[in-house]
């Protein structure tokens, strides 16, 4: 029995120095120690045993047993060890190694000419406005002059949702809604962006955006339309830019003008900037029209009021010298890293 006791000893230790795996060292203290291991079995054949000798088998069998648990004991440990060493080396962190930079964003031209037009107008005791993307024909169109059958509201220019609801073609509704809020005076910006369904050019985007202003109290003039935006030329151009107004029409205004800056590349010698005109346009404007002041609920014998519109794009591609509008659309950080 001492030899057979010995033979598997020997055999479980041998299996345990050539395990490589924790799983394969519990078989082996199942086939071992386990209830039907060959240990407890070897301790079944006890009634075997001469009496006295009983003792002193038992107390081999549990040396045995101590030797083997000792040895399954060492064996898990260096196992987990080994593991945890392998671990940190496939973890292993290179300090020496340059750091990876994170990408930083840089405001859009959209954004800084924004910023500039916004600062300039507030300065002048202007609020600024937003209102809703998509919007009632009625708000877009007819509230401001526009009826139906008018050319602008061609189902080429205009995003139509349903027969009444549209993807706002300008800022103006926002005015128009503001004005029917009845409170007076009224001055204020709107920027926001506004869908129009022309075809991509370096001039022309389905989608781009507007800052449009908006004046009404009593006494409202031209005279008042044009020293705002000479002054807004100014600020937004350089102190020497000089401002012209040329007539034009807009239904929602009378008159209506377009107001051209004094070329802030050549000083309005006539260059390639301004095509030899010496004189770049810049927005449109005009008194708002009676006919819109009564729509949006305000008395025109009261009251007179002065409007204006800039399309945003423009002034940054102008401000930046920027030659295609589709550049503002594609967001390329080095683009974008340039102003
Ligand atoms: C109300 C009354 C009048 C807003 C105005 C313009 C002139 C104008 C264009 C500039 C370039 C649009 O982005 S663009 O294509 N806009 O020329 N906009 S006056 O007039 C208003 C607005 C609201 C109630």
């Amino acid at each position: 029995m001492r030899e057979q006791l010995e033979k598997i000893k020997e055999e479980a230790l041998k299996q345990i120095a050539a395990s490589d795996a924790l799983e394969k060292l519990n078989d082996i203290r199942v086939s071992y120690l386990g209830k039907k291991g060959e240990l407890t079995n070897l301790l079944k054949g006890m009634k075997n045993v001469a009496p006295e000798e009983r003792p002193k088998v038992g107390q081999m069998v549990n040396d045995a047993r101590a030797v083997i648990e000792g040895k399954l004991e060492e064996a898990k440990t260096a196992l987990a060890k080994k593991a945890r060493e392998e671990q940190l080396k496939r973890e292993v962190i290179d300090v020496t190694l340059p750091a990876k930079k994170n990408n930083v964003g840089h405001s859009h031209p959209n954004t800084i000419a924004l910023e500039a037009v916004e600062r300039i107008f507030v300065g002048m005791g202007y609020e600024v406005i937003e209102g809703p993307e998509i919007e009632y024909d009625e708000y877009n169109f007819t509230k401001l002059n526009i009826p139906p059958n008018h050319p602008a509201k061609d189902e080429q220019d205009t995003f139509y949702i349903n027969k009444d609801i549209v993807l706002r073609t300008q800022t103006s509704p926002v005015q128009a809604r503001t004005m029917e809020k009845g409170k007076l005076p009224i001055r204020m910006i709107s920027p926001g962006r506004v869908f129009r369904s022309d075809e991509v050019d370096a001039t022309h985007s389905p989608s781009f955006h507007q800052v449009e202003g908006l004046v009404i109290d009593k006494n409202i003039t031209l005279a008042d339309l044009k020293g705002t935006l000479a002054e807004f030329a100014k600020e937004m151009f350089g102190e020497d830019t000089k401002v012209k107004f040329r007539p034009h029409h807009f239904p929602f205004t009378e008159p209506s003008a377009e107001m051209d800056v004094s070329c802030f590349k050549c000083g309005g010698k006539g260059c390639r900037f301004c095509k030899g005109s010496g004189w770049i346009e810049i927005l449109g404007c005009g008194m708002v029209h009676p006919h819109v002041l009564e729509m949006c609920g305000i008395d025109p014998d009261a009251y007179t009021g002065f409007a204006f519109g800039v399309g945003l794009e423009r002034i940054a591609l102008l401000k930046y010298e920027i030659d295609d509008m589709r550049l503002l659309y594609e967001n390329d950080i080095r683009f974008l890293k340039q102003f």
